[in-house]
């Protein structure tokens, strides 16, 4: 068992985030679930949401926050340009994430499609269809850039990949929402080459246990 344990469901996007820096570092941890209701969960994270860090009396929560301490604090591979420039544009594709994205593709589009799984509710169309175009938009702007450069960043893996890689996964999963993919080749090329990574495999859903649910 390892001294890091990271507090958090297999099926939260930014959980994976974070396990996909610990992955990439070659960096132990143990994943255990994340009691967010309880009131001491708050000692791990303020805002009593996954994922929460533990590693000896340090405790932190937040996806991105969790991810730039293992790369700082640990050795393995850079998760983060040495270039100031690249690693100014990860944080503005880390930010535009967490602002734009989460909001229509994360909450909108993957959080209505998947309600019925999920939340054991129906999924609300009017809500998806008015968060379509925005969404489409997105994932353009995301295939101009990476029609130009290998990784979101720019030439080298970066945190910036690891943010977004869980929720295009879930695109890819209903065929509703795969076809967002359709106009976006760039987009699919990249995310086909993070599937073939190792810490990508190691962290897939265990989508069985949904569909079973
Ligand atoms: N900004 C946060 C977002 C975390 C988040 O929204 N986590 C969701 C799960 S995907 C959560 O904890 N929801 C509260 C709950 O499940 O009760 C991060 O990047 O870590």
């Amino acid at each position: 068992m390892s001294d890091i344990i990271l507090y958090g469901s297999p099926f939260s996007n930014f959980v994976r985030s974070a396990r996909l820096a610990f992955e990439e570092k070659g960096v132990g941890y143990t994943l255990e679930p994340a009691n967010v209701k309880e009131p001491e969960y708050r000692l791990l994270h303020p805002f009593a949401h996954m994922p929460a860090l533990r590693h000896g009396e340090f405790r932190l929560g937040e996806s991105i926050a969790i991810m730039r301490y293992l790369d700082e604090a640990f050795d393995g591979p850079p998760l983060q340009p040495a270039d100031v420039q690249e690693r100014a544009r990860m944080m503005q594709w880390i930010s535009a994430f967490s602002d734009y994205v989460v909001a229509i593709i994360g909450r909108r589009v993957l959080g209505e499609y998947y309600a019925p799984l999920v939340f054991n509710r129906p999924a609300n169309q009017a809500t998806i269809d008015a968060a379509l175009p925005e969404a489409r938009q997105q994932l353009s702007i995301l295939d101009g850039f990476l029609a130009k450069h290998p990784f979101i960043a720019g030439d080298t893996l970066s945190l910036a990949d690891l943010m977004y890689v869980p929720h295009v996964f879930y695109l890819t999963e209903t065929p509703e929402t795969a076809d967002l993919l359709a106009p976006v080749p760039h987009l699919r090329r990249w995310h086909k080459d993070m599937s073939a990574r190792p810490s990508v495999q190691a962290t897939v859903p265990p989508m069985h246990e949904l569909h079973a649910a």
